[in-house]
């Protein structure tokens, strides 16, 4: 098998330490930073979110890919950052104010970070303040918002307020996602997009900013 075949097929298996020494083995021998990320790191990740939107993985096959993942990924930025190769986008993701729940935020923020974007991860219970603010220090393309209760969904349209009181809805996207959440909902408070899922999370937001 082509190392990088091998190496994509490591985050697949969730084997950091393959991922690792794979990576490793695939810069010595002169393989470029970026199809070391684009065809290994990335093709094995669009694999595994491909298998979790259709059952065949559930959560902790995926949180073990996603460390096999960044395994590989700490000994590639240092040389990505070299090659000068820029991310993708810059996401900025939260868990709305009032809601602590971050297990589904951070499979998002995983999966995206897989596809090539750089993720501004601000944690949980944020408010609608440092939403803004992060997104326009970080000069963001998107803006991902989760929330996992009913009681604190409804904080999302502060959010999106905010966003536009401070003069800057035009120039960024807001997509949305969580349990409680549907299309409609998100249509109903004027966000670009709703993701089901963090697999539906990353191609919504390629298909809205490219
Ligand atoms: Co809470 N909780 N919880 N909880 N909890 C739920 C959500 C609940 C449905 C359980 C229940 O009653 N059946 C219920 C909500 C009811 C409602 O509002 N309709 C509930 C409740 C009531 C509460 C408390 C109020 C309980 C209490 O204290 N009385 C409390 C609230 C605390 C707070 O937030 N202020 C609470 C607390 C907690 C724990 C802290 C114990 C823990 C959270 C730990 C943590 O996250 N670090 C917890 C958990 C684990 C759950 C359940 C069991 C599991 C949630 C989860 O992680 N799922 C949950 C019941 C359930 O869902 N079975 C429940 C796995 C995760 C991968 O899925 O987060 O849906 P999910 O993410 C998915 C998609 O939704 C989507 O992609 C992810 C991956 O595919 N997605 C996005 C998520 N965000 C996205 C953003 C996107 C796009 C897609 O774009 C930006």
């Amino acid at each position: 098998m082509e190392m990088l075949d091998e190496l994509a097929e490591s985050i697949i298996a969730g084997s950091a330490s393959k991922s690792e020494e794979l990576t490793q083995k695939a810069l010595a021998a002169g393989t470029k930073p970026v199809d070391v990320l684009n065809k290994g790191l990335i093709a094995g990740m669009e694999v595994v979110g491909q298998k979790f939107k259709n059952n065949e993985f559930y959560v902790p096959e995926v949180l073990i890919a996603a460390r096999a993942m960044k395994a590989g990924l700490k000994l590639l930025r240092p040389k990505l950052a070299e090659t000068g190769v820029e991310p993708l986008g810059r996401f900025v993701l939260g868990t709305v104010k009032g809601d602590l729940h971050d297990i589904g935020k951070n499979l998002v923020a995983m999966m995206m970070e897989g596809a090539g974007y750089e993720v501004i991860d601000l944690g949980v219970d944020v408010s609608p303040e440092k939403f803004a603010n992060a997104a326009k220090e970080n000069k963001a393309q998107v803006i991902g918002i989760s929330a996992l209760l009913t009681t604190t969904m409804i904080k999302m349209k502060d959010v999106i307020q905010q966003i536009s009181d401070m003069g800057m809805r035009e120039s960024v996207k807001i997509v949305v996602g969580g349990a409680p959440l549907t299309q409609e909902y998100a249509d109903e408070i004027g966000a670009d997009g709703y993701a089901a899922d963090a697999a539906s999370a990353v191609e919504l937001v390629k298909s809205i900013v490219n």
